[in-house]
């Protein structure tokens, strides 16, 4: 697959400081499909001081010709939705089709969604006396996950840019190919140079010289906990801006008045999806103890239409395959009941997991508090709509989750209970104008919408 050998900085592809390279697998087949240079803090600071650069002139372009780059840029994305698709088909294994409409769709109804909204936001209140101004953070450093290569580029680079903005971004080791593709498309748009600036490497190096560089206000990071809090905590020290979106564990609580079939049904695909490597996804189904093995077995019937190398692929790389894999043992071990699927890979090539369904599943267990990041669903009994609440809240995490009841009411009430930031309500559809963002350990700051739009601005009030 074609790809640039250097760091788009400035507004132009530039040599990387360093010879090291990274290979780029295809995780379908395993077989290297391109390289990209390793990014070294060298890289990390022209990139940065080309962000700087740009900063004055940015910020203080009109937010209505913000808008129409924004607009430019959604555009683009759209003109090039099939190699956006291919690309991250290539380099994330997913299956075409999700690759066309969500890892492709997703982006371009986000980009939209900023090209209106930096032309309408309000970056000027009154309040009583005052004037209160919303003007841009700075420069912002943008770190990024391979599980929606494009999303997670777009959620923060099109706010950012809305608000005034400028970026370096570095994306995942595993998904740099969309990441190049981006930023091609920031020229093709129009962006003025040094606005949007791409640096790609290895987290260690590459990710940790961006979160702790000095010139940079604020970091804007998604990915695992462990590495979120070390970026929380340096950016933190630095008194740096931080925006931080982690892992989940998020439940799916069916109600006793819900249709079951519809809710089990919906909650396999929503975890099937992208082969679990979803922060949002569903992965603890609640279900009352009546109806709690028709709901084991509608979901067992559900997953084995989610055939691995067709409908699912694999998982992003080697490691991610071993540590799902290491869930399922671990399910196994601590006594849940392997319903569909576990831990023997389905195909001899390509990094595949069986799509696997635990029952018996309690909240205490390893697969019912941390994050797998595979096509895993557990599914626990509770008594009633109390212990429902209790074993929902019952996680470090508080991404996301859906409620389903016979009418939006009762699960809304029961949705006002939970300590997450985002419900499902009987199913629920994409909006990207809602806030996206965690309670608890899933995350600090919101992405989409108009409330995402606000984490790359800083107040300033004017007293009269
Ligand atoms: O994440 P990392 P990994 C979770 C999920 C998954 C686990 C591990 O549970 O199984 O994390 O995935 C960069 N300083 N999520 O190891 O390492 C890295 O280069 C600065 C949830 O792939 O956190 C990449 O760009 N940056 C999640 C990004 O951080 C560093 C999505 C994420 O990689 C760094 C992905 C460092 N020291 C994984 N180390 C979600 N919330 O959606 C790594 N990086």
């Amino acid at each position: 697959m074609k790809a640039h050998d250097g760091m788009y900085i400035g507004g132009e592809w530039r040599p990387a400081a360093g010879a090291d390279t990274i290979a780029v697998v295809n995780p379908a087949d395993e077989q290297v499909i391109a390289h990209v240079p390793a990014g070294t803090a060298e890289d990390v600071d022209a990139a940065v001081r080309a962000a700087r650069a740009a900063f004055p002139g940015w910020a203080v372009t009109p937010p209505a010709e913000r808008a129409t780059r924004i607009a430019a840029l959604r555009d683009v994305l759209v003109a090039r939705q099939d190699e956006i698709a291919a690309t991250v088909t290539a380099e994330l294994g997913a299956p075409l089709q999700l690759s066309q409409t969500v890892h492709a769709g997703v982006p371009i109804l986000v980009a939209g969604s900023y090209a209106e909204l930096a032309a309408s936001y309000a970056f000027e209140e009154q309040h009583g006396n005052s004037t209160v101004l919303l003007e841009p953070v700075g420069v912002v450093g943008a770190i990024t996950p391979w599980n929606y290569p494009l999303h997670q580029i777009v959620a923060k680079v099109a706010p950012a840019l809305a608000a005034g903005c400028t970026i370096v971004l570095k994306p995942a080791e595993d998904t740099p190919l969309t990441a190049q593709l981006f930023a091609e498309a920031t020229e093709e748009a129009g962006l003025p140079a040094g606005v949007f600036n791409l640096v790609t490497g290895l987290g260690p190096v590459a990710g940790q010289a961006l979160a702790a560089h000095e010139d940079v206000d604020l970091v804007s990071f998604t990915g695992s906990t462990a590495v979120g809090k070390q970026i929380g905590a340096t950016a933190g020290g630095a008194v740096k801006r931080v925006a931080l979106e982690l892992g989940g564990k998020s439940a799916n609580v069916i109600l006793p008045s819900a249709d079951l079939a519809k809710a089990v049904n919906v909650g396999v695909a929503n975890v099937m999806s992208n082969s679990g490597q979803t922060c949002s996804a569903w992965t603890r189904m609640l279900v009352d103890g009546e109806r709690y093995e028709e709901a084991v077995a509608l979901a067992a019937a559900a997953v084995a239409k989610y055939v691995p190398g067709e409908r699912v692929g694999p998982v992003v790389n080697a490691k991610q395959q071993a540590r799902v894999r290491g869930y399922i043992e671990k399910g196994v071990e601590e006594g849940a009941r392997v319903v569909a699927g576990g831990p023997k890979a389905p195909l001899a090539t390509g990094y595949y997991v069986s799509p696997t369904v635990f029952a018996d599943v309690t909240p205490e267990m390893t697969i019912a508090q941390e994050e797998i990041f595979g096509p895993v669903i557990s599914i626990l009994k509770y008594e009633d709509e109390d212990d429902a609440l209790r074993i929902a809240n019952g996680t470090v995490y508080g991404l996301a989750g859906a409620v389903w009841a016979a009418d939006d009411a009762e699960a809304v009430a029961f949705a006002r209970r939970m300590d997450t930031g985002q419900v499902d309500i009987n199913g629920g559809r994409f909006n990207p104008l809602a806030p996206f963002g965690g309670y608890k350990q899933s995350g600090v700051g919101r992405e989409l919408g108009s409330h995402g739009l606000g984490e790359y601005l800083q107040t300033k009030s004017l007293q009269f």
